[in-house]
């Protein structure tokens, strides 16, 4: 039995001290049945530049989210009680699985399908009952498996089970080093990790299934033209302040990117401010690739249904001299753009740039509380 770690700061710690977890209550709940509900809908929803298009979304029949991000421990009995609430069979469908794993819910049916959470990492849930054509018209979401210990041979915690020694060697280094200033990553604080999802809309295909016209893969591969490019559902002005895009903290308080991506055309993310640690690929047949060698970079790239986590450091951006910091003239907080580098998703309706894929983090100040 371990300790109960309790992690407790400003204004965090009443959100905290309510996802503190022990190992022994991971292990347990690991050992527990996750009795889920999702139910296939189909919703009109507002872009950036006002247009209301018809799309589809898994909803949280509890929460009333839709494309909710669902978070397990690996290993657990997974269960998930689909209702087809669309004029189309539908069919579940999770990255690192046969397409045909689970059978299709007929419309205005429902059905439970179990599963035992994969090893841990990042995966997309989305439905392919007609290809990628559900999953881009919005059927797609984030599913976290989360490791039951995750940690080091030091006892450091990591998102991964049997961590690689590349792994091993960054979290184990982070707040132990002058370069690593700070704290660990902390594998319980919701704030410090995010899923960044990533897809687009194309109006006219979502127009067609509206009225019931067949839309098959093979014509979507030839005709489609994205008009808008979401992060979490949201684009440009919303994503770029909304709580479930923007990483915020302060220096020395590693988070953790879960990006993903579920739409049709391969992106890119690019952040400025710091380089990121690549910590996790997507193998061909879907399944989590833990990175043997950790690369640093500011730009990565993403095709579709691709997953790759990074660790946004929240270090000293390299720009600003030691000399220089922490900053007088530019103050705290400091705003650094992510935007996906391949330029088309930048733009909204044809037009309207930066209306696209992008959101900021910011670093409130140097050690906080300090
Ligand atoms: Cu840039």
């Amino acid at each position: 039995m371990h300790r109960r770690e309790f992690i407790a700061y400003g204004s965090a710690a009443a959100l905290a001290s309510t996802l503190v977890k022990t190992l022994a209550d991971q292990e347990a709940e690991a050992q527990t049945a996750y009795n889920l509900e999702l139910h296939f809908e189909e919703i009109y929803e507002e872009m950036i530049d006002g247009e209301v298009v018809f799309a589809y979304a898994f909803r949280d029949p509890v929460t009333r989210l839709i494309r909710p991000q669902l978070y397990v421990t690996q290993g657990a009995a997974i269960k998930i009680k689909l209702v087809n609430k669309t004029s189309r069979p539908c069919r579940f469908a999770l990255t690192g699985m046969a397409d045909d794993r689970f059978p299709a819910v007929q419309p205005g049916q429902q059905y439970t399908i179990g599963f035992t959470a994969p090893l841990a990492g990042s995966y997309l849930y989305h439905e392919n009952a007609l290809g990628a054509v559900g999953r881009v018209a919005g059927f797609h979401g984030a599913f976290v498996s989360q490791p039951i210990n995750g940690r080091t041979a030091a006892g450091t915690r990591t998102p991964y089970s049997a961590p690689t020694a590349a792994q091993s060697a960054l979290f184990d280094t982070l707040g132990t080093d002058p370069y690593f200033p700070g704290e660990k990553w902390l594998a319980d604080n919701f704030a410090r990790q995010k899923c960044w999802v990533f897809s687009e809309v194309f109006p006219d295909m979502n127009r067609a299934l509206e009225r019931r016209q067949t839309v098959t893969l093979n014509e979507l591969l030839y005709t489609f033209k994205a008009r808008y490019f979401t992060l979490n559902s949201l684009s440009g002005f919303d994503a770029s302040h909304d709580e479930s895009c923007s990483p915020i903290g302060y220096q020395g308080e590693p988070m953790l990117l879960r990006t993903m991506n579920a739409g049709m055309c391969t992106h890119g993310p690019h952040v400025h401010g710091n380089h990121v640690y690549g910590l996790s690929e997507t193998a061909p047949d879907g399944k989590i690739v833990k990175c043997e060698n950790i690369l640093e970079f500011d730009t990565w790239m993403l095709r579709p249904m691709w997953r790759k986590d990074v660790l946004l450091p929240f270090v000293k951006p390299h720009e600003i001299p030691d000399e220089a910091w922490p900053p007088r003239e530019e103050k705290f907080p400091l705003l650094y753009p992510m935007h996906c580098h391949i330029e088309m998703s930048q733009t909204a309706g044809g037009g309207n740039y930066p209306q696209g894929m992008v959101t900021h983090w910011e670093m409130l100040g140097t050690r906080r509380g300090a």
